[in-house]
């Protein structure tokens, strides 16, 4: 079996991608890479290359090297941190892009590629949001996601690259911190309350964003690479959603396991309109009808399991 890279591994979502993809093909057949050389934690457990996407020879190297089959591209600017750096944001995650998607090409690789909610704008439908529906963004980071859905798609139809994404909505998860993005005042939140029973949450009460805990996040991952091509029309990419959740009923959540947990508000102006930007409620019925996508997750079942599992953390360090 040819193996698998994964760009930006040392992020949110590789922290937990890479152990989930190692457990499940073996720890020899997943490649971690980023920019960074991991100190320690799950990549550097196995083979590790230092990639710079926007490097080609790079990314080039390490598929021949390790016998890449598979391209998990995960290295990117998240979207309040592209909107502090336009220029580099475009340069990541779009260049980046590109130059997986070229050596995929040379080397006939499959591409993993994670879009957003995001890559929907104030005219999109904010409730039920289809599948196929308006995407006219107004960030940087949203303007990557739609065009990087855009050229997954041609990559697929003009060169017959087996391209697949998600539209993923705010994760949550207790491995590693979220860097830079709107919906990071999900995990935030759950760090304060265990440590300082109090959070200030930078977004409006009210802000109704779509979630999803990581597990099924990464389930979600690896069963779209996994399902049967013939049945995937959408490709790049699919809605896929767990809840539909505002700051308010995060904290109401936490609070029936903390009861002395208290919330307040001190919105950032940038990033309330990011979120203001986004829909509230994504229909991912296309995900569910063509690979069998089902979350495991509600905002109880996660909120028991993220406040137990970091609260051994936390407590477990001191
Ligand atoms: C962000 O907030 O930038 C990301 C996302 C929803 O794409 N978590």
């Amino acid at each position: 079996m040819r193996r698998i890279l994964v760009t930006g591994a040392g992020g949110q979502i590789g922290s937990e991608l890479v152990p989930a993809l190692r457990a499940q093909y073996g720890g020899d057949s997943v490649v971690s890479s980023d920019i960074r050389v991991p100190s320690g934690g799950t990549m550097a457990d196995g083979r590790f290359e230092h990639v710079d996407c926007t490097h080609i020879r790079e990314i080039e190297h390490a598929v021949r090297r390790h016998g890449i089959g598979t391209i998990y591209h995960l290295g990117a600017l998240l979207s309040a941190v592209a909107e502090e750096r336009p220029r580099v944001a475009w340069d990541v995650n779009m260049g980046g892009l590109y130059r997986v998607l070229e050596v995929a090409r040379q080397h006939d690789c499959a591409v993993f590629f994670p879009s957003s909610i995001g890559a929907f704008g104030p005219t999109t439908p904010p409730t039920q949001t289809p599948q196929v529906t308006i995407q006219r963004p107004t960030t940087i980071y949203g303007i990557t996601k739609v065009s990087g859905e855009l050229l997954c798609d041609y990559y697929h139809h003009r060169f017959g690259l087996d391209t697949r994404g998600l539209r993923l909505p705010g994760l949550v998860s207790y491995t590693a911190p979220p860097g830079g993005g709107t919906t990071d005042y999900a995990v935030d939140i759950f760090h304060h309350a265990i440590r300082y029973r109090h959070y200030s949450c930078f977004l409006r009460a009210d802000t109704r964003l779509d979630m999803m805990y990581m597990p099924d996040a990464t389930r979600a991952i690896i069963e779209l690479m996994e399902a049967d091509a013939a049945r995937l029309a959408d490709r790049n990419a699919f809605n896929v959603t767990a809840m539909s959740v505002t700051p308010a009923e995060f904290a109401a959540e936490i609070r029936r396991h903390l009861s002395d947990f208290e919330i307040e508000y001190d919105v950032d102006p940038v990033r309330q309109a990011i979120a203001d930007s986004w829909p509230e409620q994504i229909d991912d019925h296309a995900a569910r009808e063509q690979w069998g996508w089902k979350p495991r997750y509600d905002l109880a079942a996660m909120t028991r399991d993220m406040l137990a599992r970091l609260g051994e953390r936390v407590h477990g360090a001191r």
